[in-house]
């Protein structure tokens, strides 16, 4: 058992270590979550919540709960059209705040600011 822990533990900290070098200059991009994942719901034609604070490396998951398609579309990154039921995942690996909209209906906005 102990050495099954040891081995999680050294896997843990492989997968921690590795991705760092894998980051490029883009400031957010669509990659497997190595932070936290942190919950938009888009309901009523709106981001819930609207401004959300999250730190480098953090990834932001919307889920589209109304029943037409949405997106969450800002600078350098976009979920694509979201049916509904589905998520999308973007990870901010950059400090900087980001604003957002929905493509297809332009006054749903949204905020994230990355710490
Ligand atoms: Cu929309």
């Amino acid at each position: 058992m102990k050495k099954l822990i040891a081995f999680v533990l050294l896997l843990t900290l492989i997968a921690c270590a590795a991705p760092q070098q894998q980051r490029g200059d883009t400031s957010a991009r669509t990659v497997e979550p190595t932070g936290n994942v942190v919950d938009v719901t888009i309901e009523g034609f709106a981001f819930n919540p609207t401004e959300l604070t999250v730190n480098a490396g953090d990834t932001v998951r919307w889920t589209n709960k109304d029943s037409v398609t949405h997106t969450a579309t800002g600078q350098g990154f976009d979920t694509g059209p979201l049916n509904p039921g589905q998520n999308g995942e973007v990870t901010f690996d950059k400090p900087g705040t980001y604003t957002y909209k929905c493509t297809p209906h332009p006054s749903m906005k949204g905020k994230i600011i990355v710490n």
